[in-house]
Formats: structure tokens, C-alpha cells, sequence
């Protein structure tokens, strides 16, 4: 059941909107019926007991006698340990209890308790009797428990609900795995409902029982049909009446359809309604998403008195999708464009209130997005209402991600799944696409290979399963669309019928990012047009990492720097808006999310995404907005790089210039530095392009366009160094370097700018010898991409300069702090072939171990550490730091010098901070 069903008629109560609802409840209930509830609805999200049974087996379990905390729902086991520096995070038993107090004269009603998630497999007891069972982490489940109340006297009765879930692996459950995090816990809401004994069927994959579909529409009439069943739980014979009024926005009954049944004790019966024709239909788009909502009531005849009520959506719509041409909403072409979404958010793991994922699609819609891939599996019921509420058109799918499992069990939780998923999800009129596959042959089992005999098998297998989806799929809901979602390997997915099944092909597009180049992303395209001319095409993921702390002038691939995220989504909106045939594209991803196993830049986040986790613009966001808003738009660009830092161009000039882009969907853009004007730049493809000469301190930037329609403002702090150190006009306050890097880095918090490493000139400031460090066998172009224990400045950490002798700055004479940063990168354990290793190759792994190294530092000729090793304080993969004075004197600035003993000497970081 979805939540908006239950705001009409019934009581509706859920802490979060309460007055709202309430007075629409209210407002509903006076317009269209008497004033009497049916069926009440209530969430039961407060005052829960959790605890963990560590080492419990879900099998054999019993509740434990005590570690019961109090919680409230939504509530997640794993929001911390995802993030710690323990690799993996807790994936077994949790056990959740409440007392439930229960009004007397529910006795006479059917009542049933409603998950709309719970991670992932669940047993619930209600007085210590097993009411249900289920498995799958991402659909609703409700059981009926009126058989195991207690009543007694009068009044409330206390009743305990008790739910035993664990999240551990499960062979037989997708997923298997896939690059984000399998958060244990009870992390949607959770209801009661009391019905009449004469219902809508309460028991049908947690549905609301009834389910609209729209026929035909065109511009002139619009034809509604409700279908559904209806129970009598009743010891009698019951005359009913299906009454189903549908309404316009001003609550005006457009058209009605009512229908007489006779139920025999303890029947369940179908009944469909087609509804006449609504006339001059206001159409559902995402300009204009127009709902009408669809009540039906059923009513007893003798009494005339409502028994249920249910509440539904609808949009008047039609669509269809074309190989050649794209996809077409109302008869109107229509590019869909937008991103993939998780579920989770810093801090929360996936225990989301409501207003979070609302909020999630609100951004969509503030990009100028129109689609939304709500992947990898269903989400909170709130995103596909707010979908249908703003007109954000949305593929759903199940969790079948990497690889499946041939046993008989995985093919039917897969079939629940996809069953469930349709009819919780039946009435949204924002959705038009049913998913069930993404990358399945991303990671083929052990031992199998695409052109050995059991590779030959297990493809075989999952064709097989995705011709059972696909069948039921088209079964359960003929007029929405079906897609299965790959990976770039088009032979693989060819090879294994793939394509042929579904209605549509996705594909997930990754060419300049784990390999290949930028413009194998649009020969992709072309290829898929060629090969499959008939099968329309989405670009269902796409994307490049980008650490918003992390800067670079000459981007490069996978160096998780904005400009080349930026660069990347230049070239990819290029090549989708080039090509009509592409139907809609995805970004990869809405927003930062966790991915527990992932390391690199911001280990555990996996940051391909236009909004950081606390939902702040990257670039990338400004730049789709400059493309898709239709009202005037204007932005700076690195908007959240208002820190930065950079060397005088000479060591007399008191300026640096660095690029700015504006993002915007005008002509041409003005900008002006502290009011001074700085040149008009025409823009090319969303974006103009300046350079700025920064001064020291505060630079206030003004993007305006001709006629003054729109304007931006961001003020950049500016740390300008002096290429000469004493200059007396630049005085020297600090440096921070981060060695073997060509990238910057800004750390807001403590309001630093790491600059990259340069060469030592006399008057300035560098290294003397040695080279880059760059991981063996890795595709990142420099550095490590592995998790650095102990800091939260991995970039800084994941860089370094390997046997270099000497670092100087001949800053002037004074007291300073010398902080020297070292990580082992080198003879480090080897980490683990992760999941979403697209190119099959390299990452993470191969950093064999090497030779140990020892070695010396010295800080202006005063030896500092004798022996840096192994043995003392370089443990692999662990950041560590140490902080000096030292003076300069005699005009001899700062030297670092370091004395190898064995192995290369090596250094990642160092500060340099004058004190007085
Ligand atoms: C993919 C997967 C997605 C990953 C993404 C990535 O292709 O479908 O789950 O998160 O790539 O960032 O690697
Ligand atoms: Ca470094």
C-alpha cells in the first residue's frame, strides 16, 4: 500500500505532516463522504527496541534477554560502520520490539502491520507467533495478524511486535553484490492498518488492491479503468457497492463508475470498472503534472455506509518510445534527461525521513531534469510520489546487479520481487519503464569464462531468467515499457540474447573513465544504432569521479579533480543531445553515496555525481542546469572552490591568473572582478570561459548578461604566494604541498590549499630530486587509489614524491613549523579486486610488495628522524605526520634534506607555517 492512498477518508497519522494531511483528511472527508473512518492507517515509527545479536545465526535465533537500546524508525544498524577504517561493516541478526496498544474494538476489524522495507530478510512474531516471513530488502511486505492479538478488557489491549532481520549475505537474494552499501535494518516506515472485515484486498504483495490503468488517452477523452479485488473476511453474505468517483484538481467529480457485488462469507472477488470517457482531459507532463486522483469506496447496501476507501493518483498521459526517433510523452518528442538516485545520505546510511527523498527529486526537477532512474532497486514510496507530483517521468528496477544465482530459489525471490515492485508501484503515473537487470554479466562466478562451457551455460541462464521477468513483466502491467540495463561490453550481452528481450536496451557508459577515451562514448552510440536498429537506446548510467576538494588545471582520467568530471559531461551531453535516436540519459549518480568497499579519494563514497552527499552543486550540476532551465540562468562555476591558492606570475607582480567558468544558458556573459570589467565571453555549448588575475585575499566575481536579466556573485579567497619568498610585498604566512600530485587541494574545514609539487628555484620553493609515485599496474595517472588509515586527507596522503633528497623553501628569517606527512604506499598489502571494476583489470590490486625502505630526515641540517622505516613509523597504507620548529636563519630558508639507508626515501605532504 503507498502512503497517498491512505491520506482520503481513512485516519491518517504520521508524525512528519501531520497537520497537513490531517486538514486534507478533514477537508476530503467533509467534500465526499460522511464523516466516518473505514479503514485506519496509522505509522507505528516511535518507540522502538533494538538490539544486536552479534554472532547470531538467523536461523536458529532467540530475541536476546538484553543490549536493547531505544530507537525510532527509520533506523539503520550500519550508518557508522560504513565509514569507519575497519574494511566491512556488520551483516547479521538485528532484532527490533514494541509494545503496540491496541484498541478493543479492533476486534471486530482485520488488522495487519506494514513494512514498507526492511534490509533484508525479516521474520515478524506478534506475541511470540510468527506472522510472516520475507525476503528482499527494497519492496513493502505487510502481514495480517488479527489471529495473534490479544484482547482484553476494555480500553487498549498491550500486544508486542517483535521482527528478527539480518542483512547477511544470502546466496539466493539479490544482490549478490554491487557498489553500494547493504545497510541492515528496519529503514522505511512501518504502519498498522485496521480495515473493515469488508476490504479491498489487503493482501496482494502489500498493494493497495486496486489498480488504475488509462487505455486511451489522447487530447479529446481519456478512459480510466479500475481493477481490483474486494474481501469479505466476514462470517456472512454481504451486499456491496464499488463505487469509484474520479476527481479534478478542484475536487469536482469528472466522471464515476458504480458496480454491485454479493460476496459470500469469506469471499475474495475481482471487479473492474471502466469509467466513462473524461472529456478534454487535462494531460500529465512534466511542464504540466496534472493529477486527478480515483476514489473508490465500497459501501454496504442495507446501511449505505462505507466500509473502505482507497485513494489513487492518476495522470492522463501517453508515450511511446522509438529506435530512431527517441521518446515522444503526448504525442510531442521529449529528450528524457536526468540521473540515477540512491537511498542514503551522510550520516543516515539509508534511514531516510520521508522529506530527504523528496527532497532528492525536488533537485532533479530544479536541474531541469525530466527522468529519474530510481536504481538499483525501489525506493521510500515518497520518490515516486513526489515523481508524480513534478512531473519526473522514472524507470524502476529490482536488485539483480553483477551476477545471479542459478538455483531455483534466487529465480523466485527475483519473480517476488518484480511482482511486488509492480504492484506497489502499479498506480504512479510518473512511471513508464519496469527494470530488472543491471550488468548482470559484469561478474561472471568463478571458473566461468564468456567462451568455455560453463560460461556458454551460465549465460544461457540468465537469458533464462530474464525471459521469466520479461514474460511476468508484460503479465502484470502490458502498458509500461520493460529494459534491461548493461554494461559497455555489447559482444558479452549480444552473446547472451540480452538486448533481444527487453523493450528497451540500457546501457551504462563509462569510455574515458575506467577505459578507453572520452570519444569512445559516442562511437558506442553509433554502434548500438548500427548493430541494433530497432531496439531503442538509453544511456542509463554515465559519470566521472569528482572530489570537490580536488582541483586541476591539465585534468586527467581518474584523477577525481571537478575539471575533468566537467570535461567528461561536456563531451557525453554532446553526444546524447547530438543523437535523436538516444531516447534519455542518466547521470551516474544524483549525489554522492556510500559504497563501503570502495577506497580511493573519499574512501567508502563513490563520488560520480552532480550534488555532493549534503546536496551541494558540483560544476557539473550548474552545467546541465545551463542546459536544460528555460528561464534566464547564470552561474560561476567552482562555486564551492571559494579557497584557493596559486603563485604570483612574477616575482614583482601581485596577481595570478587561474580559469573561471560560467554556466549558463545566454548568449554571452560579462564578468567583473571587484567591480573592474574584466571582457564579455561569448558561450560555447552552456559555458563561458575566463581567465582572472586573483590578488590576495577577497576577489568578488560577478557573472551578468546584456539586458541584466540574471546575474551571480561568489566571493574567492585568494592565498597568493610570491614566486620570490621574502618578497617584502607578498609576506610569506604559509605553505602546504602536496608531493607526487599535480592536483590542488582545498580543505574548507580548516581552511587550507594544498598546491601540487614543484621543482626547487632558488628564491621559491620545491623538491630536488626524485620522481612521481604512481601505483603499479593502476589506471589512476598518479599516486594510489587505496584507503589511507587515519586521515580524512587521503588525496593528500595517496600522493607522494619517491626518492627525492631535499625539500627547500627560502622563506625569510624567522621562527616557522614544519609539519612532514608520510603514508607507505609501496609495500602495502594487496587489496582486493573490487565489484565495479568495469575494465576488469588493475584496480586497487597489484601494489606487490616492495623492498622495505629506511631512511633520515633532517630539518636545516638537525637530524629530525633518525630512521623512518617499517620498523618505526611507516605501517602500510598509514598516515603519519610530525611537526618540527624550525628556524631560519642567515637568509638559508628551510631545508629538508633525506639520507636514504635502504629502499628510496619518499615524502606526501609537507606545511610550512610561519609563526613570527
Ligand atoms: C556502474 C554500476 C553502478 C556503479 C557505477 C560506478 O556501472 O551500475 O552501480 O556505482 O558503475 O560508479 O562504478
Ligand atoms: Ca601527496
Amino acid at each position: 500500500m503507498r502512503k497517498n492512498s491512505k491520506s482520503v477518508g481513512g485516519l491518517f497519522y504520521k508524525q512528519n505532516n501531520f497537520t497537513h494531511k490531517l486538514l486534507l483528511v478533514l477537508l476530503l472527508t467533509l467534500l465526499i463522504m460522511p464523516a466516518q473512518a473505514q479503514r485506519v492507517v496509522q505509522s507505528i515509527n516511535a518507540n522502538w527496541l533494538f538490539s544486536k545479536a552479534e554472532g547470531q545465526e538467523f536461523a536458529s535465533s532467540v530475541a536476546p534477554a538484553s543490549g536493547w537500546e531505544k530507537i525510532s524508525l527509520p533506523h539503520t544498524w550500519n550508518a557508522a560502520d560504513v565509514l569507519d577504517d575497519e574494511p566491512g561493516y556488520y551483516r547479521g541478526v538485528g532484532w527490533y520490539k514494541k509494545t503496540l496498544h491496541i484498541p478493543t474494538d479492533w476486534q471486530r476489524r482485520r488488522v495487519y502491520v506494514y513494512f514498507e522495507g526492511a534490509n533484508q530478510e525479516a521474520e515478524v512474531f506478534v506475541n511470540g507467533q510468527l506472522a510472516g516471513r520475507h525476503a528482499g530488502g527494497y519492496t513493502a511486505f505487510s502481514f495480517p495478524i488479527s489471529q495473534y492479538l490479544k484482547f482484553t478488557g476494555t480500553g487498549l489491549a498491550a500486544n508486542e511486535v517483535l521482527v528478527k532481520l539480518t542483512n547477511r549475505h544470502n546466496a539466493d537474494i539479490p544482490p549478490l553484490s554491487a557498489d553500494f552499501t547493504f545497510y541492515g535494518g528496519i529503514y522505511r516506515d512501518v504502519y498498522l492498518v485496521a480495515a473493515d472485515p469488508v476490504h479491498f484486498d489487503l493482501d496482494n504483495h502489500a498493494s493497495n488492491g486496486t489498480f488504475i490503468t488509462t487505455p486511451a488517452v489522447s487530447n479529446e477523452a481519456a478512459e480510466v479503468v479500475v481493477s481490483g479485488a474486494l474481501t469479505n473476511a466476514s462470517g456472512a453474505a454481504r451486499k456491496v457497492t464499488v463505487l469509484t468517483q474520479l476527481l479534478d484538481q478542484n475536487s469536482q467529480v469528472v466522471s464515476k463508475r458504480q458496480t454491485s457485488l454479493t460476496l459470500k462469507a469469506g469471499e475474495k472477488r475481482q471487479f473492474q470498472q471502466k469509467l466513462p470517457p473524461v472529456r478534454q482531459p487535462q494531460l500529465w507532463s512534466p511542464d504540466k503534472p496534472y493529477l486527478y486522483r480515483a476514489v473508490s469506496q465500497v459501501l454496504d447496501v442495507k446501511k449505505k455506509a462505507p466500509l473502505d476507501e482507497v485513494s489513487n493518483p492518476v495522470g492522463l498521459r501517453w508515450y511511446r518510445f522509438d529506435a530512431t526517433e527517441g521518446f515522444f510523452l503526448n504525442g510531442k518528442h521529449l529528450k528524457l534527461i536526468g540521473t540515477n538516485r540512491h537511498q542514503d545520505f551522510p550520516g543516515l546510511g539509508n534511514a531516510l525521513p520521508d522529506a530527504l527523498h523528496e527532497r532528492d527529486v525536488e533537485l532533479i526537477k530544479q536541474l531541469g531534469g525530466n527522468f529519474l532512474r530510481v536504481s538499483h532497486y525501489p525506493q521510500d514510496p515518497a520518490v515516486l510520489q513526489a515523481c508524480d507530483r513534478l512531473g519526473i517521468l522514472a524507470s524502476v528496477e529490482i536488485p539483480i546487479v553483477n551476477a545471479i544465482t542459478d538455483s531455483e530459489a534466487f529465480f523466485a525471490n527475483c519473480r517476488t520481487m518484480q511482482t511486488e515492485m509492480i504492484r506497489q508501484g502499479f498506480n504512479h503515473p510518473s512511471v513508464i519503464i519496469w527494470t530488472y537487470m543491471n550488468e548482470v554479466l559484469l561478474r561472471l562466478p568463478e571458473g566461468i569464462k564468456r567462451d568455455n562451457e560453463p560460461g556458454r551455460a551460465y549465460l544461457t541462464k540468465v537469458a533464462e531468467l530474464a525471459r521469466q521477468l520479461e514474460a511476468l513483466t508484460r503479465r502484470e502491467d502490458p502498458a509500461r515499457y520493460t529494459m534491461i540495463v548493461n554494461h559497455g561490453d555489447f559482444k558479452l550481452y549480444q552473446q547472451a540474447g540480452l538486448p533481444a528481450i527487453a523493450q528497451l536496451a540500457g546501457w551504462n557508459l563509462y569510455s574515458g573513465w575506467y577505459s578507453g577515451d572520452l570519444s569512445g562514448f559516442a562511437q558506442f552510440l553509433d554502434m548500438h544504432h548500427r548493430e541494433l536498429p530497432t531496439k531503442p537506446l538509453l544511456v542509463t548510467e554515465y559519470g566521472a569521479d569528482s572530489d570537490v576538494r580536488l582541483h586541476s588545471f591539465q585534468p586527467q582520467r581518474f584523477d577525481k579533480t571537478s575539471e575533468y568530471a566537467n570535461l567528461f559531461h561536456l563531451v557525453y551531453l554532446k553526444a546524447i543531445l547530438e543523437r535523436p535516436f538516444v531516447a534519455g540519459s542518466n547521470v551516474w549518480n544524483l549525489a554522492e553515496f556510500n559504497s563501503e568497499t570502495r577506497q580511493e579519494a573519499v574512501p567508502h563514497i563513490n563520488n560520480k555525481s552532480l550534488l555532493t552527499g549534503d546536496r551541494q552543486p558540483k560544476d557539473a550540476y550548474l552545467f546541465y542546469q545551463a542546459h536544460l532551465l528555460k528561464t534566464p540562468f547564470v552561474k560561476i562555476g567552482s562555486r564551492g572552490w571559494t579557497l584557493r591558492a596559486g603563485t604570483a606570475a612574477t616575482s614583482d607582480s601581485l596577481y595570478c591568473r587561474q580559469p573561471v567558468e560560467v554556466y549558463t544558458n545566454q548568449p554571452a556573459v560579462q564578468l567583473l572582478l571587484n567591480g573592474r570589467n574584466l571582457g564579455t565571453q561569448p558561450t560555447e555549448f552552456g559555458v563561458a570561459r575566463f581567465q582572472v588575475p586573483f590578488s590576495n585575499g577577497v576577489n568578488q566575481l560577478r557573472a551578468q548578461v546584456a539586458g541584466q536579466v540574471v546575474s551571480d556573485q561568489v566571493d574567492i579567497n585568494f592565498q597568493l604566494l610570491s614566486s620570490n619568498l621574502a618578497s617584502a610585498q607578498l609576506p610569506f604566512t604559509e605553505l602546504n604541498v602536496s608531493l607526487g600530485d599535480e592536483r590542488t587541494f582545498t580543505d574548507d574545514r580548516l581552511h587550507q590549499v594544498w598546491v601540487p609539487e614543484q621543482a626547487y628555484t632558488p628564491g621559491s620553493w620545491g623538491c630536488v630530486g626524485g620522481k612521481i609515485y604512481k601505483q603499479a599496474g593502476n589506471r589512476v595517472p598518479y599516486g594510489s587509489d587505496r584507503n589511507i588509515l587515519g586521515t580524512e586527507y587521503d588525496a593528500i596522503y595517496e600522493t607522494q614524491r619517491l626518492g627525492l633528497t631535499q625539500f627547500r623553501a627560502d622563506v625569510p628569517d624567522g621562527e616557522y613549523e614544519v609539519v612532514l606527512h608520510f603514508a607507505e604506499l609501496e609495500a602495502v598489502p594487496q587489496g582486493e579486486q573490487l565489484v565495479y571494476n568495469l575494465a576488469g583489470s588493475g584496480i586497487n590490486g597489484n601494489a606487490s610488495s616492495k623492498q622495505e625502505r629506511a631512511f633520515s630526515v633532517l630539518v636545516n641540517g638537525q637530524e629530525v628522524m633518525p630512521e623512518l622505516s617499517a620498523k618505526t613509523y611507516l605501517l602500510p597504507l598509514q598516515a603519519v605526520s610530525f611537526k618540527v620548529a624550525a628556524s631560519a636563519r642567515a637568509k638559508q630558508g628551510i631545508r629538508v634534506d633525506f639520507k636514504a639507508q635502504q629502499g628510496e626515501a619518499m615524502l606526501n605532504g609537507i606545511q610550512i607555517k610561519r609563526l613570527y
